[in-house]
């Protein structure tokens, strides 16, 4: 699981360190789910709280950082993706040209074996997306990616009653390219998953402090619906 791909949607590191809190007390329950990477973006979520993207910068441009969820290897800047270093949806100048990036790709391939789960935290929309998103084409387990994120979404709103769509990303919320989720469900990660977190518009990024506790309580339940599905079917 991976949490603060982009900077600015501050409840994802905020529900990464609820887990982390959560996990330990539950002890065998989700022991074989492997946790990594609060702030996959550090740089700009220290940048005015604010950014999207990374801040690394080339030459030929004077616009700052590059869309890690459009800099992952699974058809690369083919759609939903801009070439142009300005745009907030930049793919980079090559696939994993990011640090932050080729860190996370890297440390995937390498314990690719064990992973058998791979759940990156977003904000806003109340989604659970699944692949895929750089192509319209149904992910060869698309009934059991569906079965298991309509019965995530069922466990989240039983808390707090909390509406959550799910279904493949291109066809959810938008097409777009270079997804960390697609990438890893091409590697062989069968179980993909992208959590869009509260609100759907209201406050947006800037989701209010009240929020925060039971937006981390109800995520929990979705998180641990498919931990318990991945581990009863290894
Ligand atoms: O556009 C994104 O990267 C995600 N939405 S966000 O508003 N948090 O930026 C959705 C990602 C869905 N998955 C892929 N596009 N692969
Ligand atoms: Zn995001
Ligand atoms: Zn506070």
């Amino acid at each position: 699981m991976d949490c603060g791909i982009h900077a600015r949607e501050w409840i994802s590191p905020a529900f990464c360190q609820w887990f982390v809190k959560e996990v330990r007390r539950i002890p065998g329950q989700i022991t074989a789910l492997i946790l990594f990477l609060f702030l996959q973006s550090p740089a700009g979520y220290v940048y005015l709280w604010m950014w999207r993207k990374t801040r690394s910068r080339k030459s030929g441009s004077s616009c700052i950082g590059t869309d890690p969820n459009r800099n992952f290897n699974a058809g690369w800047c083919t759609t939903g993706a801009s070439s142009n270093p300005c745009s907030d949806t930049f793919c980079g100048y090559s696939p994993e040209s990011e640090i932050e990036v080729k860190n996370v790709a890297d440390f995937i391939r390498r314990n690719k074996s064990i992973i058998k789960a791979y759940i990156t935290v977003h904000s806003y929309s109340q989604l659970l997306l699944f692949p895929y998103s750089y192509t319209f084409e149904l992910a060869a387990t698309h009934s059991e990616l569906l079965k298991v994120a309509e019965g995530a979404s069922a466990a989240l709103r039983s808390l707090y009653g909390t509406r959550y769509t799910s279904g493949p990303g291109a066809a959810t919320i938008y097409p777009a390219a270079g997804g960390s989720d697609d990438w890893a469900y091409d590697l062989g990660v069968k179980y993909s998953y992208t959590f869009e977190l509260r609100d759907t518009g209201r406050y947006g990024f800037l989701l209010p402090e009240s929020q925060i506790k039971p937006t981390c309580e109800e995520t929990m339940l979705a998180v641990k619906y498919i931990a318990a599905y991945v581990q009863k079917n290894l």
